[in-house]
Order: structure tokens, then C-alpha cells, then sequence
């Protein structure tokens, strides 16, 4: 595909169509995707995450400037699935972010509210992707809060930043878990307000009583991105992560998990399609739905008995075109 060479060959305006490509769930994205896989796997992913305002985009920001300084390449990501002010937040980066829209060594992409959720995830995925084959030595992914979606993109990340402030509180109780899990690094932003130091010690107390696999103790840092303060630090942070997960082959390993989930992914959703499809239109299937529908036969039976009908199965997972196709409709997991 032509685009494709010439975004391999450097040239952003491609880049940026192929990205256009693949918000808009273009037929193609499963083609392109084939297209760049040889090219994938050089970029570090950075994940930086947290409740809106934190100042997620501000930290983005001083991270880039600190990355560009040393002569690397950065691309940017930024995420905002269902804000009514992204419009206004995205006007706010590009104002933050000012010094990097001019700067060649840095591309940033704002996604949209386009698709689902769940189209959102697969679309950013594919993105950070493209990034990656276009030869950026970073790319950082910026997602709003902690939610389902924000951890199918943020698993994506090599490491995670979560980034809270000292009015936080809340979130680290009801997203505990969660919050323990993705974060490798945490960042108390805005320090210069009350309460940045209890909140920093309770997250230190919830990190040494839920220690990680790895064995990797995520750091709390206190910071004032605005005011650059703590984004040494912060990259410090990032860096003995990154050092510590390809001294482990610990970076090996969660990629090729997260290419195995992203297959399940896939897989999961082209049969959720067809499935829904085939309810519409299949000979076979259609009836079963029909009972269903009228309340003539629970759906548990109705169930059983589709999915111990091998001819049937085949039928729904494979179509009538006898395989899966890579000019399908892109998959929106
Ligand atoms: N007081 C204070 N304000 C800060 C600090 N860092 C960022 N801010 C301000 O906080 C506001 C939000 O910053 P952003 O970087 O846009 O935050 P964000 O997390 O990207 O926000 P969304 O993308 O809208 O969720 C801006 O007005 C920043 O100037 C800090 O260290 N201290
Ligand atoms: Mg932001």
C-alpha cells in the first residue's frame, strides 16, 4: 500500500491519514495493520493516566521537553472518549503543548469521541502502532480516569504513570485495585496545594502492602508539573522501570501477553459481529431467536442447543464466505 511505504519513508502527511484510517474504522486498518507488523516493537510506550485536570497533558508536556532534549522522538496520544469539554481540554493541550506542535521530532494525535468505547480502545492500540512503525522512540498515551476502557489502553503501556492530586482521595479508594495494578510509577501532582503530603503517604502504605509480581515497588513522587517541579524524578522513575523490565525480560513478556489479549480481542469481537448479524439473517439461527423472542424457549436452552449445532457454529463464525476475511470491517473490540 503506498501509504503505507511513504509513512514508513517518514512522511507525516501519510502518517496522518493512515491514523484518519483508523478512527474511521476504515476497511483497510486490517491490511495496513498487516502491513506495519515487521515494523513494531521499537518505540517505548509510556502510559500516563488519571482523573481529568490532574494534569496529565501539563506532565505530558514537560516529559517531551525533557525526552526531545536528549535528542529522542516522541509521539503523543491523547485520549478523551465521553468529555463534553474535550473540545476545550484539546484547545487547552495545544496551547500547553505548543512548542511541540511545531517541533518535527514530535507528532501529536487528539482522539475523539468516534465509535464505541470499545472502538476507541482498538482505535488508540492501532494508532500507538503506527507511531511506533513511523520510528518515534517514545510514544505516550494520555487517558482520562481508570475505567475499563482506560485499562485496555493504559495495558497497552510499557510503563504506567498514574497521576492524581491531593483532592484524589476518593478515587484511590473505590479504584484501589485497580489503581495498584496498572501503576508503575505514582505521581501526587500539584504539590503545591494542602494535602499532597498525606496523600503521598497513604499511597506509599498501599504500595508496600500490595507489592507487584515483578517485585517492583511503584515509587510515589510528589510533583508541580506546571511548575516544573519532580519531572527529573518522574523520568528517573520511568527509567529504572524501563531498565528493570528489559533486565528481567520482563518487557518481552508483557508485550507478548498483551498480543495474545489483543488476538482474544479480535477473535471475540469479528464472533460478537457475526453472531449479531447471523441473528438477523440466518436460516438456521433466526428461528432459535424467534423462540427465544416470543418466550417460547429460555435463552440458557436456546443456547445450548445453537452452540452443540457444529454445522450452525460454523456457520455464524465463518459466514457464508467460508473464512474471515482481511477486507472485513475493521473489528471494533
Ligand atoms: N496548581 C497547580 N496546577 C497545575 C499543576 N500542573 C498542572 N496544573 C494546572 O491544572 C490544569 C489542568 O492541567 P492539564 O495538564 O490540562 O490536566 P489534564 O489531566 O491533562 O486534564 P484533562 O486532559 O482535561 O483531563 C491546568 O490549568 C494546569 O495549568 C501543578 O503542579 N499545580
Ligand atoms: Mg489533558
Amino acid at each position: 500500500m503506498e501509504l503505507v511505504d511513504r509513512m514508513l519513508r517518514g512522511d507525516r502527511v501519510a502518517l496522518a491519514r493512515l491514523m484518519s484510517r483508523v478512527e474511521n474504522g476504515s476497511p483497510d486498518v486490517p491490511e495496513i495493520m498487516r502491513l506495519i507488523n515487521p515494523n513494531l516493537g521499537r518505540a517505548y510506550r509510556l502510559g500516563v493516566t488519571g482523573p481529568p485536570g490532574a494534569g496529565k497533558s501539563t506532565l505530558t508536556d514537560r516529559l517531551t521537553t525533557v525526552l526531545r532534549q536528549r535528542g529522542q522522538t516522541v509521539g503523543i496520544v491523547a485520549i478523551d472518549p465521553s468529555s463534553p469539554f474535550s473540545g476545550g481540554a484539546l484547545l487547552g493541550d495545544r496551547i500547553r503543548m505548543q512548542q511541540h506542535y511545531l517541533d518535527r521530532g514530535v507528532f501529536i494525535r487528539s482522539m475523539g469521541t468516534r465509535g464505541s468505547q470499545g472502538g476507541l480502545a482498538s482505535a488508540t492500540r492501532d494508532v500507538v502502532k503506527l507511531l511506533d512503525a513511523y520510528g518515534k522512540d517514545w510514544v505516550i498515551v494520555e487517558t482520562v480516569g481508570v475505567g475499563q476502557t482506560e485499562l485496555d489502553v493504559v495495558g497497552a503501556a510499557d510503563t504506567s504513570a498514574v497521576v492524581l492530586v491531593p483532592e484524589s482521595g476518593d478515587t484511590i479508594q473505590t479504584m484501589k485495585a485497580g489503581l495498584m495494578e496498572i501503576a508503575d510509577v505514582f505521581i501526587v501532582n500539584k504539590a503545591d496545594r494542602d494535602g499532597a503530603e498525606q496523600m503521598a503517604a497513604e499511597l506509599e502504605v498501599m504500595v508496600r502492602l500490595a507489592p507487584k509480581r515483578t517485585g517492583w515497588e511503584t515509587p510515589v513522587i510528589k510533583a508541580q508539573a506546571e511548575h516544573n517541579v519532580g519531572i527529573t524524578e518522574i523520568m528517573l522513575a520511568i527509567e529504572q522501570h524501563r531498565t528493570m523490565l528489559e533486565d528481567s525480560a520482563e518487557l518481552d513478556r508483557h508485550r507478548q501477553q498483551w498480543r495474545r489479549h489483543e488476538l482474544m480481542e479480535i477473535i471475540a469481537a469479528r464472533i460478537k459481529d457475526r453472531l449479531l448479524e447471523s441473528s438477523r439473517n440466518d436460516a438456521i439461527l433466526g428461528p432459535y431467536v424467534e423462540r427465544v423472542m416470543a418466550g417460547e424457549i429460555d435463552p440458557y436452552s436456546a443456547a445450548r442447543q445453537i452452540l452443540g449445532n457444529k454445522d450452525l457454529v460454523h456457520s455464524i463464525v465463518v459466514g457464508d464466505e467460508g473464512g474471515l476475511r482481511v477486507t472485513d470491517q475493521p473489528l471494533r473490540v
